[in-house]
């Protein structure tokens, strides 16, 4: 408790460091090598991913903004006076405060619970309480799935579950939609959920936002090598990796990747492995599915949803869809 209107909770903790240590053995010692793209997201790499969401290529972001600007009384409509607001990723502050903006208009107190994996979250929230009065912030520190489960045994208080930036995109289909049955399986009946997806749309644009002309993206990537170097005690070397990334049209997904420049030998310490790459060999990092709106649809009515409301951006670069328990 920081004070009356700012608490965290870090329900897991131990947990999550474990888990690290034996994600990147088993998915570093294998023949197709990755590292999932949750691990991106230390100080640093959030950081980072603020500064992505500015950038001109990485069109996501600002369309998103632009469509939470639209949406005003729209979503009110759906909502009263006995809602919070739950954020999965504590997220960009515009976003949540173009949010926060809909639910002042009907309550005195607002209640915000944020879940996110990174610390940052404690930073987000002491800024968005310096300009909201009257918000009761309870961050928790955790996964997704961690602070869902917090959330359902906290008390009877509906919720509106948000999770924006496409963020789901970045799950292979088998999770996204574990990961949509277990959203559904904690709300009540009257909760409500909206979400951000990306839509598929021209290759080319497609590209330039995972591979940015200032590099930044390229930054993203390769940090989470320096984290696995921090956190496992590993020796991975910056400057022997290289960033790509390219759109899979068959599977509607941006793939991205570390390509090893040179033949090298690699040890993760606290992972026990060590590791031998060749020049060439690609370890992925991440996926970041595109979707259609007929595709959205059956995603969420095979999930337990019924879709209340989708909005589109002018150029029908993003969807917002707002869905309740069926
Ligand atoms: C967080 N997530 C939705 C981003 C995306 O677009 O898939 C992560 C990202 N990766 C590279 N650029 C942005």
């Amino acid at each position: 408790m920081i004070d009356r209107n700012l608490q965290y909770f870090k329900p897991h903790s131990y947990k999550i460091e474990k888990t690290f240590a034996d994600e990147i053995y088993s998915s570093l010692n294998s023949n197709s090598k990755n590292i999932h793209s949750k691990y991106f997201y230390d100080k640093k790499g959030s950081e980072l991913f603020e500064q992505i969401c500015d950038l001109p290529e990485y069109y996501p972001t600002r369309t998103e903004i632009e469509i939470l600007k639209n949406l005003k009384s729209d979503l009110s409509k759906y909502l009263n006076d006995s809602f919070r607001l739950v954020e999965l990723g504590s997220g960009s502050s515009i976003k949540t405060r173009l949010i926060l903006d809909i639910f002042a208009e009907n309550q005195n107190k607002i209640e915000y619970f944020p879940i996110d994996i990174s610390e940052i979250l404690a930073e987000s929230s002491e800024l968005l309480q310096r300009d909201y009065q009257d918000l009761n912030i309870t961050g928790i520190i955790d996964t997704y799935e961690g602070g869902l489960e917090f959330i359902e045994k906290y008390d009877d208080k509906n919720n509106l579950i948000i999770f924006l930036g496409s963020s789901f995109g970045n799950f292979i289909p088998n999770e996204g939609k574990n990961f949509l049955r277990k959203i559904n399986s904690i709300m009540k009946n009257d909760d409500l959920f909206l979400i951000g997806l990306d839509l598929v749309k021209d290759k080319k644009i497609l590209e330039d936002a995972y591979d940015d002309s200032q590099g930044i993206t390229a930054k993203f990537n390769l940090n989470v090598l320096s984290r696995i170097n921090d956190e496992l005690d590993a020796d991975f070397v910056l400057k022997n990796f290289e960033h790509f990334a390219k759109y899979n049209e068959k599977d509607q997904r941006v793939e991205m990747y570390l390509r090893s420049l040179v033949n090298q030998s690699v040890n993760v310490s606290k992972a026990n492995l060590s590791l031998k790459l060749k020049q060439g060999e690609l370890i992925h990092t991440e996926h970041s599915h595109k979707y259609k709106i007929p595709q959205i649809k059956e995603l969420f009515n095979k999930t337990g949803f019924e879709i209340k409301q989708i909005w589109l951006d002018k150029n029908k670069h993003f969807a917002l869809i707002l869905v309740s328990k069926k």
